[in-house]
């Protein structure tokens, strides 16, 4: 059985030995041109005049193009329309792309697009988020979900917390940047090799873009070197520019993005700002809770109003939130328009309440975990204390058990009094201590985006292609999906192989997003192979005897009435008997629905649940650290690859960490965003990783019949690291012998760090 074995990704070979084809390493097409983009250089203003004479006869300049040029729209909004793919009468961010300049080579494209003569007529620009909400300035109505009696409970509870707190944005990072390489095709077509999460997307954006059918745009990716959300909407622009000059010239045009350019343009992880109010026991057990939260949308919507939703189905993260009020805004500021990145909201609402845990603690003297387990929704047999504040049963909650498991595995009660009495000798270096625990929704909150299909096409010799509707960004997608197909078959996986995805082959797809990949993908490619395998179970039963439904597909053989014989020759036999050797598949999430008004109904499929403890050690004269050691416990279920699954989990918690520790964004007071390249922008390296990093799966099995009974990987690890920061906190206040609350901010940079070292030092 191929299904749930550890196998390597793929192309793990390809990857070590840089033989893995992307975007970029295709052979160019002869007479092949480059383009590059011309970037405003205001926040907010109205363009005066474009004077981009020098441009045009800048050294090996072919062509230029503005937002006049689209003989169909110039938008790329994944939702509403109101993105530009190329500014018009306004600029809305430093940053936003004015228009393209196309010559012979790459370089010559760059050199040129910094020679535009454009002038400004500047308008007041909103930086800030809470300057923006304050202001009244969204890209969409506000949101609002209410259960219980919150106003009663909270004048009620014994007692109260309220505060405001923050979390930073971040950048996806992917390794490969933005990349589209547009080729006209016959008649007015257009073929786009890209980088990107959303083929089908792309497709409507490019048809729209040049006023084609879709049927004239063909969309194709291999691989992505990453994609973290950052490409499941925003490789639009990439792809609408290119095609539009490939369009107006008739000749291959390859767009890639430069670093500092793919940072200055694209948006981000949402920076969230909370308020909140919250009412509890002595106990520690949360009684109601007001929270009103503003995501940092930027420009334009995007994908912010899912992302908000997701932020509100997520502040419960993995307690029960009896009486509840949650308000949240997309606030509209002159920045990128932030976007999709790994967790989509869900980690930024659940950070919150994890914060709320630890000031709860703090305030009662009580260790975080024995107040995060007093939260906790009722175990799975228990009723009541099982419904999220939006309405949905938890039926298949692990959180008790797996919390357990990790509490007495990692030591957790040894170490918190080793570390006691390090701290009580060691005046410098400080050490702390935290576990937190996350339950993650799976499926996309949009309901009709739970969807996807499959080919399977089963050749002569008995080796099989498939293709399906979802990418490959490393997350081990197309593994997963052959395992399951070869699963099927009862074939070896060597005789499965995942081709590109490619908008030729299966229409109207969702991006590969929401964690969703494997389970969608995966049981509609099961449901094509199944259907050929019952064609074939059909023709071994006419020539061996028996029932179809007890002929078996084990390790390449067929075994049918006592007789067997290799998949490849009934595959033969099969042809010669005029039998159909390839199927579509489609799968649909069943049981899903959501009414947006009341925000309210059962979004997801089941939940993804996990826990860490982190050690950390912080030096309190620089705000310098190290994570020690890190032990994780993630729910996968019947996780379909396990190789896989942990190299998820560990490339999650380390970008977790990165996200709420060294990476930060940082705007100057014109909205230029400064930190623009990995020489001022930090994310973790190899050296960060902790040296004892102890990653278990969870022995359980979804309740769900989702594929396999596997749970999705790919984004909910990223919840794992909230333990790092709460250890640091934990490191700080110990310095005012856990009697203060460190002001700790997300990102804990080393400033942070002693910022908040400094505040309980001299409240002491
Ligand atoms: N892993 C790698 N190596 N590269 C990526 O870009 N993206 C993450 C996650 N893991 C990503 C990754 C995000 S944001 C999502 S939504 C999922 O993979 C998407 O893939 P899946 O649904 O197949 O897990
Ligand atoms: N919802 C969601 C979405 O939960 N995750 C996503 O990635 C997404 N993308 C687009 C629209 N809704
Ligand atoms: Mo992942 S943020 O859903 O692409």
């Amino acid at each position: 059985a191929e299904a749930g074995r550890p196998h390597p990704h793929e192309s793990a070979v390809l990857h070590v030995c840089g033989s893995a084809n992307y975007t970029d390493d295709l052979p160019e097409l002869q007479g092949t041109l480059h383009a590059a983009l011309g970037l405003s250089a205001q926040a907010h203003a109205v363009i005066g005049t474009m004077n981009l004479e020098r441009v045009r006869q800048a050294p090996g300049v072919v062509a230029v193009f503005t937002a006049a040029d689209f003989p169909g729209d110039n938008q790329c909004g994944p939702i509403i329309r109101d993105d530009p793919i190329l500014a018009t009468e306004k600029v809305h961010y430093a940053g936003q792309p004015v228009f393209a300049v196309v010559a012979h080579s790459h370089e010559q494209a760059r050199r040129a697009a910094r020679l535009a003569d454009i002038t400004y007529h500047p308008l007041p620009a909103l930086l800030h988020a809470r300057e923006a909400d304050a202001a009244g300035s969204y890209v969409l109505p506000p949101m609002h979900l209410q259960r219980g009696d919150p106003e009663a409970a909270l004048e009620q509870a014994p007692l109260r917390l309220r505060g405001q707190w923050q979390v930073g944005g971040q950048e996806q990072f992917y390794l490969e940047g933005q990349i589209a390489y547009a080729m006209p095709a016959e008649g007015e077509g257009m073929h786009v090799v890209c980088s990107t999460q959303h083929p089908s997307e792309m497709q409507h954006v490019i048809a729209h873009a040049l006023g084609l059918a879709s049927h004239a745009v063909r969309v194709e990716c291999r691989r992505m070197g990453g994609g973290f959300g950052g490409k499941e909407s925003q490789s639009a622009l990439w792809a609408g520019v290119a095609a539009l000059c490939a369009h107006h010239l008739r000749r291959p045009v390859k767009l890639r993005a430069d670093r500092d350019d793919d940072m200055l343009v694209t948006g981000k992880r949402h920076d969230f700002h909370y308020d909140y109010d919250v009412g509890f026991n002595a106990g520690g057990r949360i009684l109601a809770a007001r929270i009103g939260m503003i995501a940092r949308a930027g420009f334009s919507a995007d994908l912010s109003g899912p992302v908000a939703t997701r932020a509100v189905c997520h502040v419960d993260n993995a307690y029960y939130l009896s009486d509840v009020d949650i308000r949240a805004v997309c606030a509209r500021t002159n920045t990128q328009s932030n976007t999709a990145f790994r967790g989509f909201g869900g980690p930024q609402g659940a950070i919150l309440i994890e914060y709320v845990m630890d000031e709860i603690a703090r305030q009662l003297g009580m260790d975080p975990l024995d107040v995060r387990k007093h939260n906790f929704y009722g175990r799975h047999d228990e009723e009541g204390r099982n419904i999220t504040h939006y309405g949905q049963k938890v039926t298949d909650n692990v959180i008790h058990e797996l919390v357990a498991e990790l509490e007495s595995s990692s030591d957790y009660r040894q170490r918190r009094t080793a570390i006691a009495a390090f701290n009580a000798t060691s005046p410098v270096l400080k050490k702390g201590l935290a576990l937190t625990p996350h339950k993650f929704g799976i499926a996309f909150n949009v309901t009709h985006l739970n969807q996807a299909g499959a080919l399977v096409h089963v050749y002569l010799d008995g080796s099989v292609s498939v293709n399906h509707g979802g990418t490959e960004m490393g997350q081990g997608l197309h593994t997963k999906v052959a395992q399951v197909v070869a699963h099927e078959l009862g074939i070896p996986l060597s005789a499965v192989r995942v081709s590109a995805t490619d908008t030729g082959k299966i229409a109207n797809t969702s991006a590969t997003a929401a964690s969703t990949g494997a389970d969608l993908n995966g049981k509609a490619a099961q449901d094509a192979a199944r259907q050929i395998r019952q064609r074939l179970a059909q023709l071994a039963a006419n020539r061996f005897g028996g029932m179809p439904d007890q002929v078996r597909f084990h390790a390449g053989t067929v075994v049918c009435n006592e007789q067997r014989c290799s998949f490849q020759e009934l595959v033969q036999q099969a042809y010669l008997a005029r039998v159909q050797l390839w199927s579509d598949g489609f799968y649909a999430t069943p049981d899903l629905h959501w009414d947006g008004k009341t925000m309210t109904g059962h979004p997801f499929s089941y939940y993804a649940y996990g826990a860490a403890v982190s050690e950390v050690i912080v030096d309190t004269l620089t705000g310098e650290w190290k994570l020690l050691r890190a032990d994780i416990l993630y729910d996968a279920g019947q996780s379909l690859n396990p190789a896989i699954d942990q190299g998820q989990i560990e490339g999650a918690f380390i970008q977790g960490m990165g996200w709420l520790t060294t990476e930060e964004l940082v705007w100057n007071n014109q909205g230029k965003l400064t930190t623009h390249a990995p020489s001022t922008y930090k994310i973790p390296a190899i050296s960060d990783c902790p040296a004892d990093f102890r990653v278990k799966l969870f022995a359980n099995c979804n309740v769900t019949d989702s594929i396999h009974r596997s749970k999705a990987v790919g984004e909910p690890p990223l919840l794992l690291p909230f333990s790092v920061f709460f250890a640091i906190r934990d490191a700080i206040a110990s310095v005012s012998a856990h009697r203060r609350s460190p002001p700790l901010t997300a990102p804990a940079t080393a400033e942070s760090i002693l910022r908040a070292i400094h505040a309980v030092q001299t409240a002491e």
